[in-house]
């Protein structure tokens, strides 16, 4: 390059766009901005008449945003999104007055689909997750959290994380990769659960390792599932190993299940119903972000809330994930989970739009690359053809989008755009 050479120019440059760049206070927005890419990242974000030139001059491509408001793509950071078979029978069932336990109990709910995934090889069951990747991105999701649990077994459990990671390499779309194999205890260890436990500790996670398959471990700690003391071995095992751990927390009791996440440092600490002011604290204390899922609340018909006020005022940064799973959440977008976020629990759509973006990526440990429009950042985020970003939360069985960027790159356009 010359002295005289103009700076390099930027790829792609997005303009006249209202920006929602979560950047706080409240949606972080500028009016009338334009976003620049450059490569996989964004280069620069700001006013329209902070640009340093004319944008033609500055970008590749310059497209043209105006009416239309871009805000970081939503980060699910919490799916259950490999599996085989359908629970609709047990929807009917729970309308019929079964609980979701009693179902589980008696051999269905997720063993169900464990039984469905033990039987779907790997290339069917990548086929069908593969449909599910397609469609999360179709809605504005760039990045995604998947955990295994329903294989319960080495073979299987090591199958669905292959799963999960040739999701990760087929598609644009950021996939993290967690670990459940304490999911639920499967059939054939009925009755001897620690034996299971060393099963997991033992064998499945020095696979898990040795793989690099997974980046956290998570468990379900729960009356149905793990106690706090068997959640407490395999977090130890996890940490020792150098897994980040979170947890599936005080979901239908409290077991104390939160605090002890925290003590390990937990990312986060996921459903938290029946969450106490000491589990609340100690995740504040320890940075341990709260995962709520309303969707999973919603489809048990669940009255307690996560305590909401308790959250906000110990400081602990709230979340929003989708659950995406075939029990308890079948929700397969995260605009609906805005809606329940504000409706069921009482969020703001700041919070939840908080909470499906920076939050979601700080319950990944992603905080310093996604979840806000900021240079340096990845270049991951959705045009929406929207009035206010509070849209997102209010209109019920619309997801406006117009194109989603993908590490710089447009991964869908809708086809009205
Ligand atoms: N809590 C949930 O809500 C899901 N897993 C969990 O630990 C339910 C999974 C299922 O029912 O298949
Ligand atoms: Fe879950």
């Amino acid at each position: 390059m010359t002295p005289h050479s103009p700076p390099a120019p930027w790829d792609l440059v997005f303009t006249h766009a209202n920006l929602a760049t979560m950047t706080g206070p409240g949606y972080g927005t500028i009016e009338n901005g334009a976003l620049a890419v450059s490569g996989n990242s964004i280069a620069w974000a700001g006013a329209m008449e902070d640009l340093p030139g004319p944008a033609d001059q500055l970008a590749k491509q310059v497209i043209d945003c105006t009416d239309q408001w871009i805000l970081p793509g939503f980060v699910d950071c919490h799916t259950h999104l490999i599996w085989a078979g359908s629970r609709a029978k047990e929807f009917e069932m729970r309308l019929a007055g079964s609980s979701y336990e009693e179902i589980s109990r008696q051999g269905g709910g997720i063993f169900s689909t464990v039984t469905s995934v033990r039987e779907t090889p790997e290339d069917q069951l990548f086929e069908i997750a593969s449909q599910r990747i397609r469609h999360f991105i179709t809605q504005g999701i760039t990045c995604v959290e998947i955990k295994s649990g329903y294989g319960l077994d080495v073979e299987n459990e090591l199958k669905m994380l292959a799963v999960a990671g040739r999701l990760a390499r087929a598609f644009p779309i950021r996939v993290e990769v967690t670990f459940l194999g304490a999911h639920a205890l499967p059939p054939e260890f009925s009755g001897q659960a620690d034996a299971y436990v060393d099963l997991v500790i033992e064998k499945m996670l020095p696979k898990v390792k040795d793989q690099g398959i997974a980046v956290a471990v998570d468990v379900f700690c729960e009356t149905i599932a793990f106690s706090r003391d068997q959640t407490q071995k395999i977090f130890r095992a996890a940490t020792d190993l150098g897994f980040r751990v979170k947890l599936h927390a005080e979901q239908l009791s409290d077991s104390g299940g939160a605090a002890l996440a925290a003590g390990f440092k937990a990312l986060s600490c996921d459903h938290l119903e029946y969450l106490s002011q000491d589990g609340a604290l100690a995740m504040a204390e320890n940075h341990v972000t709260a995962v709520l899922l309303p969707g999973a609340f919603y489809m048990l018909k669940e009255t307690q809330k996560p305590p909401m006020n308790l959250l906000r005022e110990a400081g602990v940064a709230m979340a929003l994930a989708t659950d995406l799973n075939p029990g308890t959440s079948p929700v397969f977008g995260m605009t609906p989970v805005l809606n329940m976020g504000c409706i069921l629990l009482g969020m703001t759509c700041e919070e939840a739009l908080a909470g499906s973006t920076l939050n979601g990526a700080k319950a990944l440990g992603l905080e310093q690359t996604k979840g806000s429009l900021e240079k340096g950042k990845d270049a991951d985020f959705v045009v929406w053809d929207i009035d206010s970003p509070a849209d997102l939360c209010y209109l019920v069985g619309k997801t406006p989008v117009n194109r989603v960027v993908i590490q710089g790159n447009t991964a869908y356009k809708s086809a009205e755009s």
